[in-house]
């Protein structure tokens, strides 16, 4: 079968579990990928968008019940709940195993059991590491084609090596005779499991996104960040992005925001300051090792992009449009009757008739969603036409600015840093995002979540803010990134956004390079150090005097009402959570409430 005798072992083991038709070994090829793809049109599971449109693509729509993540069916079973935490839902693992073991029992009946090896990072990096999922879903593998480094390549490089276990199966064995549908999935039951301590993943039920590819939140994150945690690195739900003045050396920030902030717009933006560049190293998740020298350097683990298409645009990221003009598969977005692809805000005027998420015919008038609020693109990361040079490089690129944020129309600045790594770290762990008319429930409401991990993180998150701390002293702290606070969102009294955000959060881009590279202007305040009105590059920007003084005042009022609810989202992370942040707490109390 393969070189490889752990992995021999565990694809007879699998195979005899589950029981499937056949095994496929995938080989990564274009020849492959083709051939799935037209057996997956001949099922009806893709539909082939026309090819001078939208060449070498397929439009596919899910299960109407099987749309996102489901967090609660995710499961960290590690040895004891305390090390799995308050934050994530934890089973005894070898209850869990037995139960999971029983469900897996023949549930690839009927259905090919393909073998994807695959590297998150470039192969062979120092940064990377190997997984290898088997999945009986097609869909699963066309998606991991573009998502990771996978195939023939991946097993050479693994040689004799270890790797993550990754087992999915869609849940719906095939009687024999019995038809099978566009989408399989099982809406009674769904598992996404992971066991930290042997570092492997059990997925039942969904082929949904973070579900069913199991090389991207599962391993990268969940898996990764135990890993990281054991290894002293960083497995962090970031974005990554360079950085280049006009007449100036790149530098590289990675980026953690809650969802709907705007991160895959940010890592792909257009700066409207002359003669700056952004250029994408990725749009989701950075791993971080030290260097030799001492310095923090990121992969962008993935090789594709997995991103939300509605409200994706030619305004509101023209990059991301452009890379997907091939080799895509769109899932549960609206099909034009010329066989392209349309979702909300696409264009400025819906076309009149679609065919919606659901495949059935939709009408401008009709006031339903013609695309599913999460409908994907899965587009090759080096499609993008502002992809940095450095996006492959095993070295990985060294990082010199973390930015943590959130979508807050009141208290927070436009951007402030932090006084200092454990500052930073603090900053990260209060990290807050208001609620918007796009989730359910009351708008307004402040979510804190930590480093935008609290989905993600594969132990107890008061663990994950005491190894954040330790990576602080790890090297020395002139080789640590800096750390800054962005609020793109801040709104005035009336409701009018103060800031215009897009390529013109180029301007504090700006002041971050500045700082990093020692020019910048900075005053010290309670909460940190902010741009002086003069520092912040604000020429031929259409925001009065008086916003940019509100942007960047210090709300110490605001900043003081703040403090009773961190501490009830601290007492909510558990008694792990380090006493050096109760301090910085207690330390950022009593600085607001000084006088000046
Ligand atoms: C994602 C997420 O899909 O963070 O990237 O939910
Ligand atoms: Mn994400």
């Amino acid at each position: 079968m393969t070189g490889n005798q752990k992995l021999n072992a565990w694809i007879n083991e699998i195979a005899a579990l589950c029981a499937p038709r056949s095994v496929h070994l995938c080989d990564g090829s274009q020849a492959e990928y083709d051939s799935l793809a037209s057996e997956m049109v001949k099922g009806g599971t893709f539909v082939k968008l026309d090819g001078k449109l939208r060449p070498n693509s397929y439009l596919c729509r899910s299960d109407p019940a099987d749309v996102a993540r489901t967090e609660d069916r995710t499961f960290i079973c590690a040895r004891s709940q305390d090390e799995a935490g308050p934050t994530n839902n934890w089973r005894a693992p070898a209850e869990m195993k037995a139960e999971l073991t029983r469900v897996f029992r023949n549930c690839m009946q009927g259905r090919t059991m393909y073998v994807i090896p695959f590297s998150m990072g470039p192969i062979g990096s120092p940064i990377s590491h190997i997984g290898i999922e088997i999945t009986d879903s097609p869909y699963v593998v066309a998606n991991m084609r573009i998502m990771t480094r996978m195939g023939r390549e991946v097993l050479d490089a693994l040689g004799a090596g270890d790797f993550v276990p990754c087992l999915h199966s869609v849940g719906a064995p095939l009687n024999s005779g019995q038809a099978d549908v566009p989408w399989p999935c099982n809406a009674k039951s769904k598992y996404i499991v992971h066991f930290p301590e042997e570092r492997s993943i059990w997925s039942y039920g969904s082929g949904y996104g973070g579900n069913a590819l199991l090389g991207k939140k599962c391993f990268a994150l969940r898996i990764a960040s135990v890993m990281a945690r054991d290894q002293g690195w960083l497995a962090e739900h970031m974005l990554i992005l360079g950085l280049t003045p006009p007449s100036g050396k790149t530098i590289y920030i990675a980026a953690a925001f809650p969802s709907a902030c705007g991160k895959t717009n940010l890592a792909m933006m257009n700066p409207t300051l002359p003669g700056w560049k952004v250029s994408c190293v990725g749009d989701d998740i950075a791993w971080m090792k030290f260097g030799a020298d001492g310095r923090l350097y990121a992969i962008n683990p993935e090789s594709g992009f997995f991103g939300v298409a509605p409200g994706t645009s030619m305004q509101s990221n023209p990059n991301a449009v452009k890379t997907l003009v091939k080799n895509c598969i769109f899932t549960n977005v609206a099909m034009t009757p010329e066989g392209d692809v349309w979702w909300e805000d696409f264009t400025k005027a819906p076309p009149q008739k679609l065919i919606d998420w659901q495949g059935k015919q939709w009408e401008a008038s009709s006031g339903r969603k013609a695309a599913h609020p999460n409908a994907r693109f899965t587009a090759p990361v080096n499609q993008c036409p502002v992809v940095d040079p450095n996006y492959d490089n095993p070295q990985g690129v060294p990082i010199s600015a973390i930015l943590f944020g959130g979508r807050r129309p009141s208290v927070i600045p436009l951007v402030f840093e932090a006084f200092n790594w454990a500052h930073g770290t603090f900053l990260g762990s209060i990290q807050s995002s208001e609620t918007t008319a796009a989730q359910t429930g009351a708008v307004g409401i402040v979510r804190r979540d930590p480093m935008a991990m609290l989905p993600f993180c594969g132990y107890n998150m008061g663990d994950y803010l005491a190894h954040w701390l330790q990576v602080g002293r790890e090297t020395s702290p002139a080789s640590l990134p800096k750390i800054f606070y962005v609020n793109w969102f801040r709104k005035s009294g009336e409701g009018k956004w103060l800031w215009p955000g897009y390529g013109e959060n180029s301007r504090v881009l700006k002041w971050i390079y500045e700082r990093v590279t020692g020019t910048g202007q900075a005053v010290e305040t309670p909460i940190g150090y902010l741009p002086s009105a003069s520092a912040l590059d604000a020429k031929d920007l259409a925001v009065s005097r008086e916003d940019l003084r509100e942007l960047l005042r210090v709300d110490r009022e605001g900043w003081l009402k703040e403090i009773p609810d961190i501490r009830s989202h601290y007492a909510k992370l558990g008694d792990r959570l380090p006493q050096e942040l109760l301090d910085e707490l207690a330390r950022l109390e009593r600085r607001l409430a000084e006088k000046t």
